[in-house]
């Protein structure tokens, strides 16, 4: 869960103010519930965020929600990858603000990432609001400046075409969540590496992407960033080490492997 919390064990729920007690076997996820809702209350999640976020759940009840073993091979590599790019930019949408806004930040800062506001359901409107959010955290976030924005091709209609020019457009390395495939598709088309946190390993994303953690956003943004505190000692050589001994695909079948049957075989 996030620092910098507006409610710490109660949630508003209709005027009514429920506690829900630390000993709760769903504390975390009622309080990730309550972070969305407060997300659309603020005007920061779009509504139908919450059901994004339950067929997110729904994966990560059949994870066991934790971080797998095989989780942490692709945070590893995530931050190897993010560390040896020349301008790693992070996107962000409502959800992921909602969920982690402060630990996206820190990771930023640990990276030396931009991060940018791509929106989905977008408004300027929205897309302020989350750059608003962003700067509580000391994050300058970009993406909300309609006089910088340059359209990525093949993405139609969709304002998540919308990049701006000094993000995005120019970076090398992406790192996405809660990602719809065709974006993730056209960010690789336009030659940039791409890796997304997507609980489905079976998502149009999470095959596309070159890196796919599959874990909850908010367990693998914070360790994305203790990993990268780790690996700044490393070299370049180290690194690419990581990237090399990488395999995606096996990662993610063995993912799916723990969805589907409990267990990796
Ligand atoms: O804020 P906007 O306007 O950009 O709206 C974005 C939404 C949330 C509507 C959009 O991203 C969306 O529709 O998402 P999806 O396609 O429902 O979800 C994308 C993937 O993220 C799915 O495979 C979900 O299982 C997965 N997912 C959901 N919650 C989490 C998650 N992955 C990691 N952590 C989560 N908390």
């Amino acid at each position: 869960m996030q620092k910098g919390n507006d409610c710490k064990d109660c949630s508003k729920r209709g005027g009514v103010t429920v506690k829900i007690p630390k000993s709760h076997p769903r504390a975390k996820s009622l309080e990730e519930r309550h972070r969305l809702q407060l997300g659309i209350e603020k005007g920061i999640v779009t509504p139908t965020g919450m059901i994004a976020h339950g067929r997110g759940e729904a994966f990560d009840y059949l994870l066991g929600e934790r971080t797998t073993p095989e989780a942490k091979k692709q945070i590893e590599a995530a931050a190897a990858k993010l560390l040896l790019a020349r301008k790693p930019v992070i996107t962000v949408n409502g959800n992921t603000t909602a969920l982690c806004a402060s630990g996206i930040a820190e990771l930023a800062k640990e990276l030396g990432a931009q991060v940018e506001v791509n929106l989905f359901y977008r408004t300027e409107k929205r897309a302020r609001l989350i750059q608003k959010e962003f700067r509580k955290f000391g994050i300058n976030a970009l993406g909300a400046d309609p006089k910088k924005f340059k359209k990525a091709p093949g993405l139609g209609g969709s304002k998540r075409k919308l990049m701006d020019s000094d993000g995005t457009w120019e970076a090398d390395a992406v790192l996405v969540m809660l990602e719809d495939g065709d974006r993730t598709e056209t960010l690789e088309r336009m030659g940039k590496f791409i890796i997304a946190i997507d609980l489905n390993p079976m998502s149009r994303t999470s095959r596309k992407a070159g890196i796919t953690i599959v874990d909850n956003v908010t367990r693998a943004v914070p360790l994305l960033e203790k990993a990268a505190n780790r690996l700044k000692k490393s070299n370049k050589k180290g690194l690419s080490v990581i990237i090399n001994n990488f395999k995606n695909k096996d990662l993610l079948h063995k993912s799916e492997m723990w969805i589907r049957r409990g267990m990796v075989k």
